[in-house]
């Protein structure tokens, strides 16, 4: 029996280098509320992201809430369906209402050309997604933010350490989420950050994350528990000195995957910006007149040990939570694309004969795929 491969597998380092790094964190007891390996990781990330100011949080999640909390925003928060069930929560957590708008066909990103239409003398912000690690019409989506005195803030959980032209994506707009869960190109276990221009952000943010505390005998904010402690911190810490490989690793299976299901029959693979420096985060295909429905090519895949995820289905307008007050149909290509996604497996140390296993399965060539041994489907 082969060992099921999943959608993504979490990338560690070498065991050893991260209980290295749990010295210091016994020998000082010192174990959360920005510790040394905190402050260590912030300045490493801002570096590595080519960002002003940065805050970390315990998860993308929190940071994505405490950003929003921290603009005081009301009323409207124009947004895409087609994302994870995080982007939509976090607005309306804050008692912000969701506004959804269409995505672009080919980056499944928010649809610049739909955002006007949407915006009422309620709207106070745009949230787009920078899905699947692409990046969104950044100076499309500014123009219309100025034009209406808008703020910008980016889920860009999936973009962690992206550029467009040189630019680090963390630049564009207000503020940008980036999540460093363990299902991530960098992961720190649980994780994320707020990269920001402003430097009154950061005061804000470093406050909310700790329930809004001053000092000793202030309290300023109703902010919430969003620190990373320092276990966290120190897996960062060692997962950044093998980024580069990790990514180069990601991107070879990518180009694989793409090389095996380009240009085959009902089969959209999306399109790359040549403008943007990649993370290679995810790897989807959307059926579109496919000889099989995406939901039999996943119980077949499933059939053969392999598990994709529907990453994005069901839209979030869809979703039960939000039933009665939106409908998936006023956003159709965002409907459409979700009922013909899947995210195939992808993660370092995927190997490339799995991938080609993959691609026969997909492909309906299989049988020549039999000669693939059984232990080389997992390593
Ligand atoms: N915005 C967007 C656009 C997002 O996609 C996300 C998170 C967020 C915001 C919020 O960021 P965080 O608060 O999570 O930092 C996973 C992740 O949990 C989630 O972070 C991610 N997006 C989402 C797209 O995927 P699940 O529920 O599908 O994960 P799960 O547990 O089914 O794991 C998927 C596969 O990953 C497993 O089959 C095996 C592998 N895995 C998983 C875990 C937890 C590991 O190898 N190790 C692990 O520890 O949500």
């Amino acid at each position: 029996m082969q060992k099921p491969v999943m959608v993504t597998r979490a990338t560690l380092p070498p065991f050893e280098e991260y209980t290295e790094m749990l010295k210091p964190i016994w020998e000082s007891a010192w174990l959360t509320n920005m510790g040394q390996f905190h402050e260590e990781l912030k300045e490493k990330l801002k570096e590595r992201m080519k960002v002003k100011g940065l805050e970390l949080f315990v998860n993308g999640h929190m940071a994505l809430e405490l950003a929003i909390q921290a603009f005081g925003l009301k009323g409207e928060v124009i947004t895409t369906p087609f994302t994870f069930a995080s982007t939509a929560h976090a607005i309306v957590r804050n008692g912000l209402e969701p506004v959804f708008c269409d995505i672009r066909p080919d980056d499944y990103t928010l649809d610049e050309t739909k955002i006007e239409e949407r915006i009422t003398d309620r709207t106070c912000a745009i949230l787009p997604v920078h899905v699947y690690g692409n990046i969104c019409q950044v100076e499309k989506i500014q123009e219309i933010a100025d034009r209406h005195g808008l703020k910008v803030i980016y889920d860009a959980a999936h973009a962690f350490g992206e550029e467009k032209d040189g630019i680090g994506v963390g630049n564009f707009g207000d503020a940008s989420m980036f999540s460093f869960h363990a299902t991530k190109v960098f992961n720190t276990i649980e994780g994320g950050a707020v990269a920001f221009r402003e430097t009154w952000l950061e005061d804000r943010l470093y406050k909310l994350k700790n329930f809004g505390i001053m000092g000793e005998e202030s309290v300023e904010y109703v902010g919430g528990n969003g620190k990373m402690n320092e276990f966290q911190a120190a897996m960062g810490l060692c997962n950044l000195r093998h980024l580069d490989e990790n990514i180069s690793k990601r991107e070879r299976i990518v180009k694989r995957y793409r090389e095996r299901l380009g240009g085959k029959e009902g089969i959209r693979l999306g399109t790359v910006d040549p403008a943007v420096s990649y993370n290679y985060a995810y790897m989807p295909v959307v059926l579109d007149g496919f000889r099989m429905e995406r939901d039999q090519l996943y119980a077949f895949l499933k059939e053969h040990g392999i598990h994709p995820r529907k990453y994005f289905y069901p839209c979030v307008n869809a979703y039960e939570c939000y039933q009665d007050r939106y409908d998936p149909d006023e956003t159709p290509v965002a409907r459409d694309i979700s009922k013909g996604v899947m995210t195939l497996p992808l993660y370092p140390d995927l190997p490339l004969e799995t991938v080609d296993y993959i691609c026969d399965l997909i492909l309906g060539t299989a049988g020549q795929a039999a000669s693939v041994e059984e232990n080389t489907l997992e390593r």
